[in-house]
């Protein structure tokens, strides 16, 4: 099982389509085990996007994503990364195929609704970023909890 952090941006929030969105990824098999929402600062954005520290878009993009409401969630399935970064499809709306999230909803580059993580190792590094090690559900360890009330 792989974990992956999602984070709905806030042009989501805003259009009202987190539940659309975060709907669409449980819907291929992920499920979520622990979700947030909160206002990025500047510092959180800029450890977040670090590695586009030097990109032309930098400061856009931590201006954009830090001017409202996010959804911060951890999901968890079978190649969770790569099952979320095809139903999310490409950066670009206008470049993403059809019957993916940015596709279907998406504005542009910028507005385009959803982060997901690329790899196993910024997927640990991101979740870090956003939940404390017990903010995340552990199915095998807590579904006797739940079954038996216990
Ligand atoms: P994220 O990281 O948000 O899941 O998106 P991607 O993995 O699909 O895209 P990315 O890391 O290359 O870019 C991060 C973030 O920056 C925005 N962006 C990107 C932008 O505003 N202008 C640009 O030219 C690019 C390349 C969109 C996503």
């Amino acid at each position: 099982m792989e974990k992956t952090l999602i984070l709905v941006k806030p042009d989501g929030v805003q259009r009202c389509l987190a539940g659309k969105i975060i709907s669409r990824l449980e819907r291929r098999g992920l499920k979520i085990i622990a979700l947030k929402m909160l206002q990025m600062d500047r510092a959180l954005a800029e450890r977040h996007y670090a590695v586009h520290t030097d990109k032309p878009f930098f400061n856009d993009l931590v201006k954009f994503i830090t001017s409202g409401p996010i959804i911060a969630a951890v999901l968890e399935g079978e190649k969770a990364i790569e099952s979320t970064r095809q139903t999310m499809g490409a950066t670009d709306p206008k470049k993403a195929a059809p019957g993916t999230i940015r596709a279907d909803l998406g504005i542009d580059m910028e507005h385009n609704l959803i982060h997901g993580s690329d790899s196993p190792e910024n997927a640990q590094k991101e979740i870090s970023l956003f939940f404390k090690p017990e903010e995340l559900l552990n199915y095998t360890r807590d579904i006797d909890r739940w079954l038996t009330g216990s």
